[in-house]
């Protein structure tokens, strides 16, 4: 990797570096080695980056969306001819093995294409009237302004999923990414920079969410806010965002379980639930932290899970044969560890892993051993989230009692079911309360042709990805004609 770089804010279509700023870097969460640094941005910056986005609006709304659509376009190019560099970015700033850096940008350019042919769909509706030579529908217009604050989980597709779809739908956007993955995002702003998009309809200021994030919430200019992170911060965003009446679409966390009937293809459940469980070190908003198991096949499963995991090469994610990287942080870190020891003391019975890794290598960065824990429902690690390579394992008796069980959590994002009977999958699909359902086949593994987003504490209801994700960035225009030549009354003139 070349010399790290420094980089300021994006501003309306200019890098700048407003003079007095603290600045923060970025580390290789395996091995600490320096990255790039970045602004702490102030409030002062965020009113700048608003009033850039507010100025390109009018210009930027009257772009005929095709056009807008094929900036995009050009930036999925662009995505695509760098995926392997900005994988491998991806990998080293966030510490997701590389075929998943990779995917991540793999990511982006698929939704980043899909969002630029939506620049010829944006639909409305065209409806009946009630009354004579009226006709009725309803047009799509962007929001305005709208801030995107992202985590650092899935450091380019996420950024990708919010400023893709606000673009195409018309609006300006502020970038406002999570700290410890600020260089990912400055080479998604680099990559729409390139592709040529008008000054000031993509601003990007980092610093922390406390201060940016929250002045951009506050800014009245900001008409919504789309926000993925932790349900805490989720909820302070949405009681602020609410005080300005602001649209603010929340993703938020999940504690997906993965239910196993005595029915399923073990094999094919035990592949599905080590890549769920232990892909990205379970740091997928989708990730499987709950192992649901009916007890005829729970020891079977457990055991070759078990024997599986322990075979497992935690190390080097750039390396193509480790199985496994670092969690992302030390704070990551702290907060795995916490919630292994919680379940050791809670009683839970510890089958592998539970601790940091450490020696050799493993001393410079931030890796923890994959571990899988028996326990009932009911105990902490069984229903809060954990974010990490930490797999709770739950034994019931019948289908009845591994749904109630995986509906017994405040979240509902990602949910799967293995069993070869059509009748309970079905069943499933009705009663899992989540906004996804998987059938033989892991929680994670989402597609951007298909809404994304889940029920419960997950969120506040919308929906991102699909071609539903242009609901959370526009509002419907309802229009009348009226070809009649005369006054016409609806409700009054009735039947006529
Ligand atoms: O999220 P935060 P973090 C969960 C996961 C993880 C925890 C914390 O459990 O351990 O959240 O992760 C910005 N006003 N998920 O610290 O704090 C912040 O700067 C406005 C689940 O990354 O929610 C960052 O850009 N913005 C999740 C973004 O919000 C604020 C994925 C997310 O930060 C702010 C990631 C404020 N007051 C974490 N405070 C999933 N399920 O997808 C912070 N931010």
């Amino acid at each position: 990797m070349s010399e790290p770089r420094s980089y300021g804010l994006f501003i309306d279509g200019a890098w700048v570096e407003p003079a007095g700023r603290q600045r923060f870097s970025t580390r290789n969460p395996t091995n600490g080695d320096l990255l790039a640094s970045f602004v702490a941005g102030e409030k002062d910056d965020a009113d700048a980056a608003v009033t850039a986005a507010a100025r390109a609006f009018a210009a930027w709304r009257s772009t005929p969306a095709p056009h807008r659509g094929e900036i995009l376009l050009r930036a999925a190019e662009l995505f695509r001819r760098n995926k392997e560099e900005l994988g491998v970015i991806v990998t080293r700033e966030m510490g997701k093995v590389i075929a998943e850096g990779r995917g991540d940008v793999q990511e982006s350019i698929d939704f980043v294409e899909y969002m630029a042919g939506e620049g010829r769909r944006l639909a409305g509706e065209t409806v009946p009237s009630e009354l004579h030579h009226k006709f009725c529908l309803t047009v799509r217009q962007p929001k305005g302004v709208v801030a995107c604050i992202t985590p650092w989980n899935f450091p380019t597709a996420i950024p990708n999923w919010k400023i893709a779809a606000a673009l195409i739908c018309g609006n300006t956007v502020v970038f406002k990414p999570a700290s410890n993955t600020a260089l990912c995002a400055a080479k998604v702003v680099e990559t729409y920079e390139q592709a040529g998009l008008p000054k000031g309809v993509l601003n990007f200021v980092t610093g922390s969410g406390g201060v940016v994030g929250s002045a951009l919430i506050d800014d009245p200019r900001v008409r919504a806010i789309s926000f993925t992170g932790g349900v805490e911060t989720g909820r302070e965003v949405y009681v602020r965002g609410a005080k300005g009446l602001k649209m603010v679409h929340l993703e938020l966390g999940g504690k997906n379980p993965q239910i196993v009937l005595d029915d399923a293809d073990l094999a094919l459940a035990l592949e599905g639930v080590t890549f769920g469980a232990f892909g990205t070190s379970g740091q997928r908003c989708t990730a499987t932290s709950r192992l649901i198991v009916h007890e005829k096949v729970y020891d079977q499963l457990l055991d070759r899970l078990v024997e599986r995991v322990e075979r497992f090469k935690v190390g080097d994610p750039i390396d193509p044969t480790t199985d496994m990287g670092p969690v992302a942080s030390a704070d990551q870190e702290s907060k795995v560890l916490s919630y292994i020891e919680i379940g050791k003391r809670e009683g839970a019975k510890l089958r592998t892993g539970g601790t940091k890794l450490t020696g050799g290598a493993y001393d410079r960065g931030y890796f923890i051993a994959p571990t899988i824990f028996e326990t009932r429902h009911g105990t902490r690690i069984s229903v809060e989230e954990i974010f990490g390579p930490v797999l709770s394992v739950v034994k019931v008796k019948d289908y009845a009692e591994a749904v109630k069980v995986a509906n017994d959590v405040p979240y509902g994002l990602s949910s799967s079911i293995y069993t070869r009977d059509v009748n309970l999958a079905f069943r499933a699909i009705e009663e899992l309360e989540a906004g996804i359902t998987y059938i033989n086949a892991p929680t994670i593994g989402a597609e951007v042709q298909l809404p994304f987003g889940g029920v419960k504490n997950t969120g506040n209801g919308g929906r991102e990805a699909g071609s539903v994700a242009i609901e959370e960035f526009t509002e419907i225009k309802t229009v009348f004609i009226d070809f009649s030549a005369r006054l016409q009354k609806a409700q009054i003139d009735v039947g006529e």
